[in-house]
């Protein structure tokens, strides 16, 4: 039976994965570890530590306690926060992620960490980004991102560390608000269109990203861990892919089915990183390595979102 500790397990991914997790390992083997305190019904749900990830012997403390065998390894600091503290994006990003492969090489850990989209950048080419392209991100949270799968690939080859990525689009979800990225518009959206009427989106009409929905990526990361490791042919990170659509087809989606909606945009400085970032990717080697598929179409996303939404706020 596996041991598992996601670190970050109260954020937008963490609070969902940690769910899936339990469901399938059992309550038990799934120990949640984040800064901050968990809501009461997460923490009567399975083990919980509050840890700092920056610090080496917090996360072994947990580990040892735990005998963990598999670390998710979520704290980040995300594009849109990352460039208001560049600092602490380093620090946080790239030091816990050496903690966990270090310990990993120690302790024979398995694990999951996961990069993201941005990082790609304006030297990229931005439809249907290749898996093996140019890196030359300009946000500090996409250079922790190269600079992460370099490190995973490294720990992997020199150590034999088995250390799995993705590089995930933005990530839309009702469960846990988002932590801070370029993408959250893709959410925000959906909350303001339910409370308010209205959305003042933070990006143009014209601008196209990436995005997945939640129940994609926790199944797809899950599915990448249980993978047999001969067919884990990149240890970098994977392409990952679902859905892209500009920001003035979401809101045309949200319309049609939230009576009244209205949307208007005013861009700020998220637009540069939007305009940074690919429209599309291709992510064939993940689906030809590993059988990953999406299931979730802007519609059907738009459904769940609002069905979900609506039963959370009572509307
Ligand atoms: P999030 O901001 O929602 O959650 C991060 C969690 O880490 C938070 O609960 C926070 O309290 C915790 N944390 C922060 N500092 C910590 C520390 N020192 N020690 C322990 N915990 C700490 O982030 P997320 O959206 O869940 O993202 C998780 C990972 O996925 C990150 O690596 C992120 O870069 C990546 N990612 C996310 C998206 C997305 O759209 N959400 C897209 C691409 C990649
Ligand atoms: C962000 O916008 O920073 C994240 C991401 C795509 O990595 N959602």
């Amino acid at each position: 039976m596996k041991k598992i500790l996601i670190i970050g397990a109260n954020g937008q991914i963490g609070s969902e994965l940690i769910a899936a997790l339990r469901i399938k390992y059992g309550q038990q083997n799934v120990v949640g570890m984040d800064l901050r305190e968990p809501a009461e019904e997460q923490k009567k749900a399975g083990p919980w530590e509050l840890g700092d990830a920056t610090k080496r012997e917090s996360i072994e403390g947990i580990v040892k306690k735990h005998q963990i065998d598999t670390v998710f390894h979520l704290a980040a600091l995300l594009s849109a926060t990352g460039e208001k503290d560049p600092d602490l994006c380093w620090r946080l990003n790239m030091d816990s992620l050496r903690h966990v492969l270090e310990l990993a090489k120690e302790h024979k850990l398995s694990v999951f960490w996961p990069s993201s989209i941005a990082a790609f950048g304006p030297t990229t080419p931005r439809v249907k980004t290749p898996q093996y392209t140019t890196l030359e991100p300009t946000t500090m949270y996409g250079v922790t991102k190269v600079a992460g799968e370099l490190l995973c690939q490294y720990y992997h080859h020199r150590w034999n560390v088995d250390v799995r990525s993705v590089r995930y689009p933005g990530l839309i979800s009702w469960k846990t608000p988002p932590g801070g990225g370029t993408t959250d518009y893709a959410v925000a959206i959906f909350y303001d269109a339910l409370q308010k009427g209205s959305y003042e989106c933070f990006v143009g009409p014209d601008t196209v990203l990436p995005m997945m929905y939640m129940p994609d990526a926790i199944r797809g990361t899950i599915e990448l861990m249980e993978a047999p490791a001969e067919k884990i042919k990149v240890r970098t990170a994977y392409n990952l892919a679902a859905i892209s659509f500009s920001a003035k087809e979401l809101a045309a989606v949200v319309a049609k089915k939230v009576k009244g909606f209205s949307c208007t945009y005013k861009p700020d400085q998220r637009q540069k990183i939007a305009d940074s970032w690919p429209q599309s990717i291709d992510d064939s080697v993940a689906r030809k390595d590993w059988s990953w598929k999406h299931e979730y179409g802007l519609e059907k996303m738009a459904d769940d979102m609002l069905l979900n939404l609506r039963n959370k706020f009572g509307k």
